[in-house]
């Protein structure tokens, strides 16, 4: 199936399923590449201000199809969504082979420069879930037991609109619902990073799905967040959803 193809049914298919928001923003099984193909330049991905190398296509794994991409010590590798209003689900399987060492992180960025070396735009990690050896996922704090040697699904439930987060890992809270950036309230980037001594971690089937409420705009939780004190700057209460793909300017 061509890229387009595949972004096409993405779409189509969680827009029937998901009975709100937007649907999927972004969508990825990894099988429309080449085997051992980098996936950077492709699809949307892109590595680390542009350097260095970026997750390779296997088959070794899959949760889907026949591939699934492979990270490996010292690839970090970038796939850019830039939302700055709303609500969104985030997920990603993940393999961790049971001889998994170091720390493989899968983390989300609040703000990340759309143009490396651009100016007005600064970093700011948002959660920074980590692939602990063969023993535990952790972030901020929080630790669950780490599954190795089976697909496993890191959910990442953002609200943009309350500044909340809640990461679930394979069913169960990671954690409780936690402020989303101490930064920049927006979704730049998923980052997708293994420090130079961490082996392999298989990831496959990445989407992001806009299930912002139909009524969020018209002011139910805006009123709830300006109630509640939020200091949360956007989106302006009954402001006009703004394009999918604004850019974020970062302030810190
Ligand atoms: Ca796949």
């Amino acid at each position: 199936m061509s890229t387009v193809s595949r972004w096409c049914l993405a779409f189509l298919l969680v827009a029937l399923t998901s009975g709100h928001g937007m649907g999927a923003a972004f969508f990825d099984n990894f099988d429309a590449y080449a085997d051992g193909s980098e996936v950077k330049g492709q699809g949307g991905w892109v590595t680390w201000d542009g350097t260095g190398p970026s997750g390779v296509i296997s088959t070794a794994q899959a949760a889907s199809g026949s591939q699934s991409l492979l990270i490996v010590g010292g690839n970090d590798t970038v796939a850019p969504f830039y939302k700055n209003v709303g609500v969104w689900e985030f997920k990603i399987k993940a393999f961790v082979p049971s001889d998994h060492v170091g720390s493989s992180f899968v983390i989300l960025m609040a703000a990340y420069p759309q143009t490396a070396g651009g100016s007005g735009h600064t970093y700011y990690w948002a959660p920074q879930i980590e692939i602990k050896d063969a023993a535990t996922i952790n972030e901020g704090g929080a630790s669950l037991p780490l599954v190795t040697d089976a697909w496993t699904e890191i959910k990442v439930a953002i609200d943009l609109v309350q500044n909340k987060k809640q990461i679930t890992y394979n069913g169960t809270a990671l954690g409780g619902e936690t402020t989303w950036s101490g930064g920049p309230v927006a979704l730049a980037v998923l980052d997708l990073y293994n420090d130079g001594a961490a082996s392999a971690v298989y990831y496959d089937d990445l989407s992001l799905t806009d299930v912002t409420p139909a009524d969020s705009m018209a002011g139910r939780r805006c009123r709830a967040a300006s109630a509640a004190g939020s200091t949360t700057s956007t989106p302006r209460c009954g402001a006009p959803r703004r394009p999918s793909m604004g850019s974020t300017t970062a302030s810190s």
